[in-house]
Formats: structure tokens, sequence, C-alpha cells
């Protein structure tokens, strides 16, 4: 992977036009609420850097990438008529599926005729006297817009250590979410794969299948599930059919926004037979149906213990080698409470001649060097390394770019002791800019597709309702903000997230504050709350009239 070239200017560098919106990002996101607007009159502009639709699924095309919702309900509930003739085949869809499937959508409903490509936005400053937004443009574009919406993503932002070294490694390297659009080959080669989250625990096994030789540098194990992948039956597929709204419905109102069947009971008032019982059945279900088991197996640390120390003794009875079994049992964390994998084989790639796990905790990596890795303990030598050391998450896709409010305020400096945000949506002192499955919302803890649906859909809304009521501006204000921070923690605090060192946490990036930042009270609760200050004229929202 190389930096990206220096991209010409486009005719007509800066474009005069006032938009009603701009919208940055044409993953899921940005193409429902560019159809959103335009079936409701406004004109709207989508900029993006790729050369594609897709967004998560234009970039992350690694080997085996594949969604960990099924792709039954990983979809878009908006349209009846691509409900019907989209046909999915298998349980969770692969990343090329998903791609196909996002580029029929914008051809059904000719999107990308709004959509500049390879254009990524760098500024978006918020004009106070022409009350309008100014969002700048990589291409040297300049175009106005009275709304600013990003569809940024919450994995966007791909983060590669600063390692030492790695401007003079000979060989290759990636980064997963950043894979090259012709694939790579591995055959023959000795690879590095750096990281152990779902995206190395999703390529590992077929990279182990191409490479002479595979490492594995891990920092910390992850619990990962079965996936049980496989093609969806003509029968489940009927029943979808058949029943898709109700299925809808009861994501709509669930916690997760999945099926996800949580139990009532808590692991600890059952016997050790019956937790053992639940535990192998939801392990024969797979995906993350075993976080269900028990109603309180993420709030209650000696209940989750029961599930980790079952997951550990899955990872024992299938890794032969004991002692690379014990590296790879997570234990310094509670279950779920870094993003549980989801897998096709992991562990047992393990077991092949050809594949070494190098615990980095314990042989720190020193430095990259022109023939490979050098680890405390060891040099490696590597044709290919691969960085599947995840993204800045939530925040990072956003601090990127130098979003400006009111009085010049910079977004990066308001949240740098932790993103402040009013549900997810809007941020106190930027009028007029909303953030899709923003921080403070449950966006990363739910099926994104549906989160995404849901605030496209609410921000739709009220810039209809603003329109109809003559309404220039709608700001969250300051109280309102703090109430929500203040609860999003509350709730976050219930639970034993806290306890992890996660992305969740943004404890994956040297210097980010630690705090938890998706919403953790459910899509369900979550909608209801969102739905509940719409009807009530958007409380906690100021709105003003032109010019006021
Ligand atoms: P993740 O889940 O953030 O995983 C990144 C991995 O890389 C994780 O194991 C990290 O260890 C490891 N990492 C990061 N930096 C380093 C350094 N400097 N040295 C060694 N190891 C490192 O990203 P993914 O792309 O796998 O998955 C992101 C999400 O996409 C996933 O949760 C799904 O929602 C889909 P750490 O745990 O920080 O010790």
């Amino acid at each position: 992977m190389s930096d990206a070239p220096s991209k010409p200017a486009l005719d007509g560098v800066e474009t005069a036009s006032t938009l009603d919106a701009v919208i940055v990002g044409a993953g899921f996101a940005g193409l429902y609420m560019l159809h959103r607007l335009r079936g409701l009159g406004f004109s709207a502009r989508v900029y993006e850097a790729g050369s594609g639709v897709g967004g998560t699924w234009f970039w992350n095309r690694y080997p085996g990438a594949r969604c960990d919702v099924e792709s039954l309900e990983y979809s878009y509930s908006f349209s009846e008529e691509l409900e019907r003739e989209w046909q999915w085949t298998e349980r969770y869809a692969s990343q090329p599926e998903i791609l196909r499937y996002l580029n029929h959508v914008a051809e059904r409903f000719d999107l990308k005729r709004d959509i500049q490509f390879e254009t990524r936005v760098t500024a978006a400053i918020f004009d106070e006297t022409a009350n309008c937004w100014t969002i700048h443009t990589d291409r040297g574009d300049r175009v106005s817009a009275k709304f600013c919406i990003m569809a940024t993503g919450c994995l966007s932002a791909a983060k590669v250590p600063g390692f030492k070294g790695l401007e003079i490694f000979h060989g290759k390297w990636y980064h997963t979410g950043h894979w090259p659009q012709e694939g790579v080959d591995f055959t023959g080669q000795r690879v590095g794969v750096i990281g152990t989250g779902s995206s190395a625990i999703q390529s590992v096994p077929i990279i182990a299948g191409q490479a002479s030789h595979l490492f594995v540098f891990q920092r910390t194990p992850n619990f990962s599930v079965p996936a049980h992948n496989g093609p969806l039956s003509p029968e489940v597929i009927e029943d979808w059919n058949e029943h898709h709204a109700e299925y809808r419905h009861r994501d709509r109102t669930s916690a997760f926004g999945i099926n996800f069947e949580m139990s009532t009971k808590s692991a600890l008032e059952v016997s050790p037979e019956e937790r053992q019982r639940a535990y192998e059945e939801r392990w024969r279900r797979g995906g993350f149906s075993v976080v269900g088991a028990f109603a309180d197996l993420i709030f209650n640390k000696e209940a989750n213990d029961t599930a980790a120390e079952f997951v550990r003794s899955k990872i024992r009875a299938i890794v032969r080698d004991s002692a690379v079994a014990e590296t790879l049992a997570p234990r310094d964390y509670p279950l779920a409470t870094k993003r549980i994998c989801v897998d096709t084989g992991y562990y047992a790639t393990f077991n092949r001649d050809n594949v070494t796990l190098v615990d980095v905790r314990v042989t720190p990596i020193e430095e990259i060097t022109a023939t490979g890795l050098r680890a405390s303990n060891a040099e490696y030598t590597l044709d290919s390394i691969v960085f599947a050391t995840g993204f800045d998450a939530m925040t990072g896709a956003l601090c990127n770019i130098d979003i400006r409010g009111r009085g010049g305020a910079a977004l990066k400096r308001k949240w740098s002791e932790g993103p402040r945000t009013y549900l997810g949506i809007m941020v106190a002192g930027f009028p007029n800019l909303f953030t899709i499955t923003g921080p403070g919302s449950p966006s990363v803890l739910s099926n994104m597709v549906l989160s995404i649906e849901q605030h496209v859909n609410w921000i739709a809304d009220c810039l209809a309702y603003l329109r109809e009521h003559q309404f220039a501006n709608i700001e969250a204000t300051v109280n309102a903000e703090n109430d929500w921070v203040a609860h999003v923690n509350e709730v976050a605090n219930f639970t034993l997230f806290p306890l992890a060192n996660s992305w969740y946490m943004g404890a994956n990036i040297p210097g980010k504050p630690h705090v938890f930042m998706p919403y953790i009270g459910g899509v369900g609760v979550y909608r209801q709350k969102c739905d509940k200050i719409a009807a009530e004229g958007y409380k906690g929202f100021a709105l003003s009239a032109p010019g006021s």
C-alpha cells in the first residue's frame, strides 16, 4: 500500500451553487440519505473518497471479509421492491456480495449522478453570516450547502501503528481497511498479520491457506464464536419473504437491531449443567447468539465469567497445542466487551504446520526491518505484512475533516476529551450539521444498516419539518447535549463494557481519551427517545428562523 497519488482538480474547481445538503460518504448511510432527500425535493450532492459506492464495503476487501450480522437483516428495509428483488445467497454475506448489493441500490435508484467520486472532503466550515456550510474537497471544490450531513462511517479511519522502520521494508504491506481492488495473492509467501481483531480473524484462515508460512502477531486475544456460515436455504428465504415486515419490526424494537433472543434468566440462577446446555446450544447456532444465552452476561462479571470460560474451553478443545490454546484464550476482559468476533475456522488454523502465533505482549514488536519484523526475541523474515490493526473508531473520520462551527470552533478541539453530541446526531455549536450513527448513538453496537436507516429517516423528517415551519436552523442546545452525554455514560456504567481496553473506549489509539462512545441503551429504546423528541417539536434543539 502506498500513499494516495495527488489528484488532479476537476473542471470548475469552485462550485458557486448553494445546495440544500452536502452528504459526505457514499456507503449505506450516504446512499440512503441521498435517496430520501431527493424524494423530499431537496437538492443534494454526495462527495465520496473512493472510486465507487460502498464505504466500508468498498475499502475492506481483505480475504474472507464478511459481515458478522446475518445478510437478511443487514440490508435496507426502506423499499419493498428492493426487498423482494434482491436475493442474498449466504447466511453471512461476503464483502463482494454486499458491494454488489450497494451498486445495485445505487443503479436502481439512479443515485450515482449526484455522487462525486474520488473526492475527499477536507473541511466543512459554518459561515455564520451567510448561514450555510462551506465544504472544501481535496479536488479544490468549494460548495455551499444549508445542511452538511456526515455519512463518514464509524470504522473508516484506518490505523497503521507507527512502527519504526516501515518505510525501509522491501516487501509489500497492506492495511485490511485499504485493501487493493485487484486483490492480493500470498501464494508461497512468508506473511505476517499484525492484530487479532475481527479483520484478522476472518482473513487469517484464508491467508494461511495461501502462504508458505503465516506469523500471527497477537497483542490481545479475542473471543470468537463460529459463524456456521453457508448458503441460505429456500425455506429460510421463503420465510423471510413472507414475514420480513414482522421481522424488521422485531429488530427495530430490539436491543441490538438483530434477532438475538435474549434469555430472561441469570447465568447464576441455573445449574452448571443447564448453563452448559445453554452455551452449547448457542454455540451450535453460531454468531452473536451466545451473548444472549443469559440476561446478565453484559452486566454481571461473575455471570460473564461463566460464558468466557465456556469459550476458552472451546478454544482448548479446538487447538491441539495447549500452550498456543492458552495464548489464544482471552482472560483480561469480560466476553463481548471488546467486539466479539464471528469466524470460520479461526482457532483451527493454529493447528496448521505453516502457522505460528507470536504473543507480542511477551515479545513486543521492536521495529520493521528491510526484510521483515524484529520482535524482542527474534527476527521474522517476511515477504508481506498485513496490518489488521483496526481504526480510529467513531470519531476518527469526523476529526480528520476540519469541521468548524460557530465562531470558527473546531469539532476536533471540542471533542478533545471525548465526543459530545446530542443523540449522536447533532453537536452544540454546529448548527445544521448531522452525524449519521455518530458517537452517542447505538451505531457499532447494533445492526448498522438498521441504525443508519433510523438516523437517515429522522434527519430527512427533520429537514422536511424545518422547511414546513420555515425554520432555517436547528442546533443542539448545550444543556440537552450535557444531559445526553451524562445519560450515555450512566448507561455504559451499568454494563461491563468500560472494563475493556476496546476501540469502543478509544483505547486502541494512543492519546485518545478513554470514553465509552456508543449508546448501549438499546436500539428500540433509543428510537423511542428520538421519535419522542421529534414529536415534541425537537425538544433539546434550538430552532430558528432565517436571520435570527
Ligand atoms: P480491531 O478490532 O480494532 O482489531 C485490531 C487488532 O490490531 C487488535 O487485535 C489490536 O490489539 C491489534 N493492534 C492494534 N495496534 C497494534 C499494535 N501497535 N501492535 C500490535 N497489535 C496491534 O480492528 P478490526 O479491523 O479487526 O475490526 C474492526 C471492526 O470491524 C470489528 O470490530 C467489526 O465490527 C468489524 P489490541 O486489542 O488493541 O491490543
